[in-house]
């Protein structure tokens, strides 16, 4: 049986090849013969088989609350759902769908919903994520295609990144380019981000632009490369059209560079030194992915990128292009079959020549005639009372939208939420009335698209947990239950990529570029047996298609690139007197989202173990903030709390905080509640990375650390962080008001404490309890600083009873049986910052010799970036 499938985190797309021992998955490596990774995998992909625990796993259907059969469970969805469009029309109806299902799954929801309910209601997290790249290719290319390949790394002299962390979010796709500097020392690297990532340290210049300000650069360069000759005036005028307008809006715009600098809180002379490599390097690739994206201007800024490539016709050929770097495994898969509101599936648009089109293809009976509700229209239509029956699968809009309190409120307020999950306890799931178990990666079968459009299978490779079912499967029960049994009669995902391939080629004659008709009629063994390969595929490409345009004819009715004039805008969400910090939100290299699959990995939460927020270090001092601080970030609508880390590298008036930390992570950690709704006017996508905020000192009066059996529930204190540990789960945990007897507070939170000591000079208690003479947990009362590691407190929890000596050291609280390890930076091999300070006293001189002495980088590679950081700072 093949063994190999796709990672199911980022969308660089990485084949992964697994091990299996009893049913289980008990390895996974790198699939050497597929071509995005070429045998690598990061730190999220080799730990895959560490997140597969059945634990926390959603194992059967509920309804209002109760355990429930499928069958009943399915009837009861399809009986709210009839009842609502009878009483309320079809558009009272919504999907809300993810770049996390496979293109099967997203297929037939689409199908359901826009051509058998009659409602284009259904749009997807990709919204959050895709969107405004989606308009910015239409815009210029006139089809949603990303026109080149992974391949042009290795051939591109330059690379720009423009609001990307490609070195946590796209590892392999950063090592593809570490590498190809290694081979290529004229390759040079411009990182375009407004704080200093570990991204920064491939870069030959880095770029730490004004947030919001990339608009105004870009226009600036289009405007800098006519005035310095560097056009392709004939590929302009052959290829394009707009220009002059372009060029117009740009020159207006940008003024001198001094004042263009200016405007963009830029040195000039780094200005100047970007605008020369891009003029004079003919082989430059721009990759760009959420600094771009997320941003009220979030189309012009794909624009004023795609502006630059067109300029100088660097469009499609080898190591030349723009390049939208997709995040989640099956963006692109998601855009293909139209996952959202605005679009109908194989790269269609709601006009009349494509309804009627796809309402013959599909023989539906009700046709949507327009664009449904965006992500953040229809939550707020749902809160309104307008949609009152939503299905949500595979996100967690609780924590990924903005205004996420406003998504509670919603949720609250709808009549029918029906949530499919693999995990039971997610932000989300909460608000269910209907709880429908989804397989999850490696039990689910189908295929998914990646950055560079290449089509891989994800197997299923494994038995489903529990009653977990394939979400196509659920999506067709349903169907069938609503009357069009016919349509939706699919017995395996193959049936459903077969339809699927066949309206791509479906009267399209090379009028759409989404083509992979060369599938239409494929059988069970060839699916199975699929290879990685890149759309378009037809039978005149039968091998796939590498790149696009390279002949210089595009999708528009004229056939040509088109220009967009870009005015720059400032971002919504202003600082004010009272919100004076810009919030940006992002990433963490090992936590993936909300953290329901990274989150069951202990090892991961080594590298960042609770929520944060990095503050540079003026901006900390005024506000009596050090490293290591407890801090309350707040706006009008919600608060924040974590812990301050002081980085230089962080901008002055600008914080960032981690996306990934929810209510089943943190007490307060939800950032999503204190983004504005705001959104890019053209594509819908919301201004995730400009909030304006205020921060303080959250004033706790004692804080410590609680570890406890994995049976206890979490620990009502004002703040909490979950740190989940092989054998227990560990908490920082804090309070506001003071504790007058430590002892009392256990009995009231805990129990009886078993053991304890208190040292008030040192505002230090140390307790624990036990459990028929196991440790059931043990409460460590200290200030931060003095915070021991606990990982050999986790080991104490496997243990039928303690010894008097162990009694000892946990109640003195030493780490007496391991070194603290530091924060670890290697995290396939626990490597920390303690061994490597060693290391470097010793004489290691570089990443590399750090890897040969304590193997960390060896692995995944992922660390490199940070553990080169080590000699920077020190040089
Ligand atoms: N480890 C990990 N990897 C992931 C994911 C994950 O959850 N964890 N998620 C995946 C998904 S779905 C996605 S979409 C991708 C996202 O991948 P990225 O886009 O790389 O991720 P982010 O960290 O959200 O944002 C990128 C950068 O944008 C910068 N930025 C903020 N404001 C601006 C601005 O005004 N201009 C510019 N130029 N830059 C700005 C931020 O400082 C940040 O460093 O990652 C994918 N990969
Ligand atoms: N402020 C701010 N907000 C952001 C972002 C940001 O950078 N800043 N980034 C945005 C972006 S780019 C993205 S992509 C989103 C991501 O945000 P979400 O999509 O909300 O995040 P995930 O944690 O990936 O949620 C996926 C859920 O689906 C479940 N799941 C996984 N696989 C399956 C499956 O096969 N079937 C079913 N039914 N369920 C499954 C998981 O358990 C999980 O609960 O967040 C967005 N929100
Ligand atoms: S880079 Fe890492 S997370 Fe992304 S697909 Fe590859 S292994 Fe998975
Ligand atoms: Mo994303």
């Amino acid at each position: 049986m093949n063994s190999k499938t796709t990672c199911p985190y980022c969308g660089v797309g990485c084949g992964v090849e697994i091990m299996r021992d009893a049913g289980q998955v008990s390895g996974v490596r790198g699939d050497k013969n597929h071509p995005a990774n070429i045998g690598r995998l990061c730190v999220k992909g080799s730990s895959l088989h560490e997140t597969l625990d059945s634990h926390g796993r959603l194992l059967k259907p509920y309804v209002d609350g109760l355990p429930m059969h499928w069958d009943d469970a399915l009837n009861e969805v399809a009986e709210r759902f009839v009842r609502t469009i009878e009483e309320h029309g079809p558009d009272s109806v919504a999907l809300y769908l993810s770049g996390q299902l496979l293109t099967e799954d997203y297929y037939v929801a689409n199908k359901l919903m826009k051509g058998f309910i009659g409602t284009a209601n259904i749009d997807t997290n990709s919204r959050l994520c895709m969107a405004s790249t989606v308009v910015g290719h239409k815009r210029a290319f006139g089809s949603d295609t990303v026109p080149g390949c992974y391949d042009d790394i290795e051939k591109a002299d330059l690379i720009v990144l423009v609001g990307s962390n490609t070195a946590w979010n796209h590892p392999i796709l950063f090592q593809r380019m570490v590498q190809a500097k290694k081979t290529n020392p004229n390759l040079k690297v411009v990182v375009i981000d407004p704080r200093e990532t570990a991204t920064c340290r491939l870069a030959d210049l880095h770029l730490a632009l004004k947030p919001g300000s990339d608009t105004r650069l870009f226009n600036g360069l289009l405007s800098w490369l006519a005035g310095n000759d560097y056009l392709d005036q004939d590929y302009i005028n052959r290829h394009t059209d707009g220009f002059q307008y372009a060029l117009d809006a740009a020159v207006n715009s940008a003024g001198d560079p001094r004042q263009l600098a200016e405007d963009c809180d830029l040195p000039v002379e780094s200005l100047l030194t970007f605008f020369n490599w891009f003029g004079a390097t003919e082989k430059t690739i721009t990759f760009f992915s959420q600094g771009s994206n997320q941003s009220a201007s979030g189309v012009d800024n794909v624009n004023a990128i795609t502006n630059c490539h067109l300029a100088t016709g660097r469009v499609g050929h080898p190591g030349q292009g723009p390049f939208s770097l997709t995040g989640q495994p099956n963006a692109m898969g998601g855009r293909e079959v139209g996952g959202l509101a605005n679009q109908l599936a194989a790269h269609m648009d709601f006009d009349e020549v494509s309804i009627d089109r796809l309402r013959r293809f599909w023989q539906a009976p009700n046709m949507a005639t327009q664009p449904g509700l965006k992500a953040v229209e229809l939550f707020q239509a749902i809160e309104r009372g307008e949609v009152k029956a939503v299905w949500i699968m595979a996100t967690n809009p609780v924590v990924s939208l903005p205004d996420a309190d406003q998504i509670k409120r919603a949720l609250d307020k709808c009549e029918t939420v029906v949530v499919s999950e693999c995990v039971s306890g997610s932000d989300t799931a909460k608000y269910a009335d209907i709880l429908l178990p989804a397989t999850g990666w490696s039990e689910k079968d189908g295929t998914v698209t990646n950055s560079e459009r290449r089509i891989s299978r994800q197997r299923g490779l494994i038995p489903a947990t529990g009653e977990a079912r394939h979400d196509w499967w659920t999506l067709c029960e349903v169907a069938k239950r609503l009357g069009y049994a016919e349509a939706f009669n699919y017995s395996h995902p193959h049936e459903i990529f077969a339809e699927h391939a066949a309206l791509s080629g479906f009267e399209n004659d090379g009028s759409r570029d989404f083509d992979i008709s060369y599938f239409a009629g494929i059988d069970r063994f060839t699916y199975d047996n699929l290879k990685p390969v890149q759309w378009p595929v037809t039978t005149d490409t039968p091998e796939g298609t590498s790149r696009l345009f390279g002949d210089g004819r595009f999708f528009t009715p004229s056939g040509r690139a088109r220009f967009v004039e870009i005015i720059p805008r400032a971002p919504v969400q202003k600082p004010t007197d009272r919100t004076p910090l810009v919030m940006n939100t992002g990433r963490i290299r090992d936590q993936w989202h909300t953290m329901t699959r990274t989150g069951t990995a202990p090892r991961l939460f080594n590298h960042r173990e609770e929520p944060f927020v990095e503050v540079h270090p003026r901006d900390a001092a005024i506000r009596n903030i050090s490293n290591g601080t407890l801090v309350k970030v707040t706006n009008s609508q919600a608060s924040y709390f974590a812990r301050a880390r002081i980085e230089e590298g962080q901008r002055k008036g600008e914080i960032f905080v981690p996306m990934h930390w929810n209510e089943a992570f943190t007490s307060q950690g939800r950032m999503g509640a204190l983004v504005a709704p705001v959104t890019d006017p053209l594509s819908g996508q919301p201004e995730s990375k400009h909030a304006a905020v205020q921060m303080e000192p959250l004033n706790e009066k004692w804080e410590g650390w609680l570890l406890t059996a994995k049976s206890i529930s979490v620990p009502e204190v004002d703040y909490w962080a979950r740190i989940p540990k092989t054998n227990c789960d560990a908490y920082h945990i804090a309070g506001l008001d003071r504790v007058d007897s430590w002892e009392h507070w256990c009995i009231d939170h805990l129990g009886e404490a078993d053991l304890w000591i208190e040292d008030p000079a040192r505002r230090s208690f140390r307790a624990a309890g036990l459990l028929h003479g196991r440790l059931n947990w043990v409460l460590l009362i200290t200030p931060y600083n003095s915070f021991p590691s606990t990982d050999w407190i986790d080991q104490l929890f496997t243990q039928p009873s303690l010894d008097s000596q162990q009694y000892r050291y946990l109640l003195s609280a030493t780490n007496v049986e391991m070194e603290d390890p530091g924060t670890i930076i290697c995290s396939c091999y626990q490597v920390g910052t303690t061994a490597i300070d060693k290391a470097i006293k010793q004489g290691c001189g570089s990443a590399a010799a750090l890897g040969e002495k304590l193997k960390c980088g060896t692995n995944c590679g992922s660390c490199i970036p940070e553990l080169e950081g080590f000699f920077t700072k020190a040089g």
